[in-house]
């Protein structure tokens, strides 16, 4: 028997897990009660590690498409049918025919984190899309905009606060996102318990909010107005007190005014919250000793995503609360330093080119996966005709994805990375499976970015296999798209990779190893396999690094590992000011672009809460977006994609509880089973998304057997945040009614 212990790498939380193995055999898996961030917390889903692992569905070869069928092939054969099948195409258009997908689980892969901006430079297309835009894109755009730095995110420091305000987020069956903080119910009820408060605004009664202190229901797409009222109450009652900071912010008389007519008053009847709630919020919030707002998926993929995400955080600055211990701090993950000096840098913008069809602006790189199937049917130069996609199911993950899956039914050349044929991945030529979880060691740079808590752990990998692992496997994707061909080195790639790390810390000031020998640096590491190299590296010049000797004591890889279950290097310490990186070295409460899009959201104020019927989504703590449906330990029991309606909804629309329904939007329909329930707020209805798993020629017999409906069919891609290209996949107007069966 062997036992490992690694990160999780299905969700945010990062739990440490025990893997306890017989040869090539999982016996068992369960939380690691000596992990020092998750203290053997673990969810349903973190033991189906071994399913997925031993999951026939799951491709164990390389496959090309033949006609209806698919056929297993060499690795070698593979990639010389990608190179046969989409290099004359790029030849042909142009770089611009070729589109990219990356998708969520690329935060949870080392190939991910390191070889996918390499693959994004060897494409050399602009077609670039993401999960980003389906998800935090928002919250990027404000964090860019406010302090410089569109990857730090203020994260609820929820360890620490007397306050939480949580607006759209279900961590009871989402495990938190966006601050990443294993068992997040259990330091939720710790909040209560000593005697702080949890507020949560959700349509729904959702099981965070039904173990809140407080539950308001809100009108979906509209938390960027009532956080605009609790802005508008906060300056109202002269309960504004920056404290620290306020040196160091600007924009607060600008905020001020441009918040004027956003009372509660104002706000109560298009958000549906009274006024005196709102302005009891403002009060608690600057009452307590700590608080913090928090939002997430509700606040952000919404019509005012990027207002939502700036609302909540100028709230969190009026208050005193920005980088404040028990309000929304920054991660100091130990594979970084500490910002010294003074602040100031070279900001953020968007738009620096522009989606072909629809004009959208790039934001981070990217452009709204929305336009998408715009810019795969739109013919003309610049045409998507080949793609590429990274760990990801856009057929079922973005907006009209009925219409996106004609849009990949057309493409001339589809080429896959994942381990698994579904509705997206049926449509490629080729697609190329990575090993499983439990084949591939891990550092979780990503999320480790979004702790709570200053956490290193190294995760081994459970089992070997001869099988290329995913950087291998992106890197021969580099080479063949940088026209090296079919048999040039990826070591090439992993080097430039490496390169690109250290050349960083060589030319920073700030780095223990600034202006050492190259060749020195890089001999120390040369032992170590390719993603083992760049996590010794970083760690070594991260905080509590060994600097390449310049602390002997310090960390390295080889110590980390001495350390199988990580090292917990406390709680998150104050960045700012030296972390701000705008041009004007100052917290910018009111970039230009916020305040002008404020002019959209002032038209809602006219707007009822009744009226239209809305959709919003919900996840569930069985399921993972579209892809872990095929566990039969995680869909077996009753159907979980159902529709929530509320009693009085239902009496009108003449539904019951266990009937069927007909859901119409804009852009498409489905009929779904209906739970009446009064979680739900009137006039709101719940699907939950990533189902919709009986499409033809997918290779997932279990979800195949509990496909649910698609509420991508119905999620409309004419809909985008303007400021960060988001789409809106929350407060989508449909009609409801009964289904004829
Ligand atoms: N209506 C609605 N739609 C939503 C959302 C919502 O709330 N409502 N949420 C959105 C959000 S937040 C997100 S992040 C997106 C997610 O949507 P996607 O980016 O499409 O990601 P997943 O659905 O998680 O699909 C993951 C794919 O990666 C594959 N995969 C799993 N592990 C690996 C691996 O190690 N390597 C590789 N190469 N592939 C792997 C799986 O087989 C699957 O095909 O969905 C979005 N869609
Ligand atoms: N079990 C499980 N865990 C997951 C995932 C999963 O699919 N399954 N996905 C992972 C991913 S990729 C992400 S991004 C995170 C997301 O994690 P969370 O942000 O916690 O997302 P949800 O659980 O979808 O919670 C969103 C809540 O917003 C509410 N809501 C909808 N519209 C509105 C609105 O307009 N305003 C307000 N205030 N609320 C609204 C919904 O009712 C729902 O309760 O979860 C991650 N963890
Ligand atoms: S909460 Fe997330 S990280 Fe923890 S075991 Fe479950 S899926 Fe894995
Ligand atoms: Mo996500």
């Amino acid at each position: 028997m062997t036992t490992t212990f690694v990160t999780c790498p299905l969700c945010e939380a990062t739990c440490g897990l025990e893997v306890t193995s017989k040869g090539s055999d999982v016996v068992r898996i369960r939380g690691d009660r000596e992990d020092p961030f998750s203290r053997g917390f673990i969810c349903p889903k973190g033991s189906t590690l071994k399913h997925l692992h031993v999951d026939p569905d799951r491709l164990r070869a390389p496959v090309v498409r033949d006609g209806d069928d698919w056929r297993e092939v060499s690795w070698d054969e593979a990639f010389a049918e990608v190179e046969r099948l989409l290099m004359p195409v790029l030849e042909e258009h142009g770089r611009e025919s070729l589109g990219l997908y990356l998708g969520n689980p690329n935060v949870h892969t080392m190939a991910g984190q390191l070889y996918v901006i390499p693959l994004v430079f060897a494409g050399g297309s602009k077609n670039i899309f993401s999960a980003s835009t389906v998800d935090q894109m928002p919250k990027h755009v404000s964090s860019g905009l406010m302090w410089g730095d569109p990857l730090s995110f203020p994260l609820p420091d929820i360890d620490r606060t007397d306050y939480l305000l949580m607006l759209g987020a279900d961590p009871y069956e989402s495990n938190g996102s966006l601050c990443t903080a294993p068992d997040f119910p259990g330091r939720l009820e710790a909040i209560q318990a000593r005697g702080g408060k949890v507020v949560v605004v959700d349509p729904r009664r959702s099981k965070t909010a039904e173990h809140a202190d407080e539950h308001i229901a809100v009108v979906p797409g509209t938390d960027a107005l009532l956080l605009c009222g609790i802005a508008h109450a906060i300056f109202d009652e002269g309960l504004d007190e920056v404290g620290r900071l306020a040196p160091h912010v600007t924009g607060v008389d600008e905020v001020r005014e441009a918040l004027e007519e956003f009372t509660p008053e104002a706000v109560a009847g298009p958000t549906g919250v009274e006024a005196g709630t709102i302005r009891q919020l403002a009060r608690d919030l600057a009452a307590a000793p700590a608080g913090v707002v928090y939002g997430r998926i509700g606040n952000h993929t919404v019509e005012f995503g990027t207002l939502g995400a700036w609302a909540a955080d100028v709230c969190n600055v009026l208050t005193g609360n920005l980088d404040r211990p028990g309000g929304a701090m920054f991660a100091s993950p130990p594979y970084t330093r500490i910002p010294q000096g003074e602040p100031g840098g070279r900001g953020f913008a968007t738009g620096r080119w522009t989606s072909r069809v629809k004009g959208h602006p790039e934001v981070r790189g990217e452009l709204p996966v929305a336009t998408l199937a715009d810019e795969i049917e739109t013919p003309g130069d610049g045409q998507i005709r080949a793609f590429l996609s990274v760990a990801g199911n856009p057929v079922r993950s973005c907006p009209n994805s009925e219409r996106l899956d004609a849009a990949f039914a057309g493409l001339e050349a589809y080429i896959a990375v994942d381990p698994y044929i579904n509705e997206t991945t049926r449509h490629a030529d080729v697609i190329l499976p990575p090993p499983s979880a439990l084949e591939r060691s891990h550092y979780d740079f990503a999320f480790s970015a979004n702790a709570v808590r200053r956490v290193a752990k190294y995760s081994p990998a459970v089992f070997t296999t001869d099988a290329p692992d995913e950087g291998e496997i992106l890197a021969r994707l580099v080479l063949l798209l940088m026209g090296a061909g079919l048999d040039a080195d990826t070591d090439l790639v992993h080097d430039q990779v490496l390169d690109h790390f250290v050349d960083r810390e060589l030319r920073d000031e700030t780095s223990p190893i600034f202006g050492r020998d190259k060749d020195e640096i890089v001999a120390e590491l040369t032992s170590l396999a390719p993603v083992e190299r760049v996590i010794d590296l970083r760690l070594r010049t991260g905080s509590f690094g060994d600097g390449f000797g310049a602390d002997p004591d310090g960390l390295t890889l080889t110590r980390l590992r001495e350390k199988p279950h990580g090292i917990d290097y406390g709680p998150l310490v104050e960045r700012f000011p030296a972390a701000i990186c705008t041009e004007s070295g100052k917290v910018e409460l009111a970039p230009p672009s916020v305040i002008d899009d404020l002019e959209r959201l002032r038209d809602t104020l006219a707007r009822s809460a009744n009226g239209t019927l809305r959709l919003v989504g919900r996840r569930q703590l069985r399921s993972n977006n579209s892809w872990m449906h095929n566990m039969s330990v995680l869909v077996k029991g009753e159907e979980r994609c159902t529709l929530l309606v509320n009693p009085v909804d239902a009496a009108e629309l003449g539904l019951e509880d266990g009937s069927s329904a007909l859901v119409a939007s804009r852009v498409g329909k489905v009929t779904v089973p209906v739970e009446v329930t009064g979680d739900m707020m009137k006039g709101v209805v719940s699907l939950p998304h990533g189902w919709g798993h009986d499409a033809p020629r997918t290779r997932m017999s279990v979800a195949a057997a509990h496909p649910g409906v698609n509420t991508n069919a119905l999620t409309d891609d004419g809909a985008i945040d303007p400021l960060s290209g988001n789409a809106v996949l929350n407060g989508i107007p449909v009609e409801v009614t009964p289904a004829r069966v």
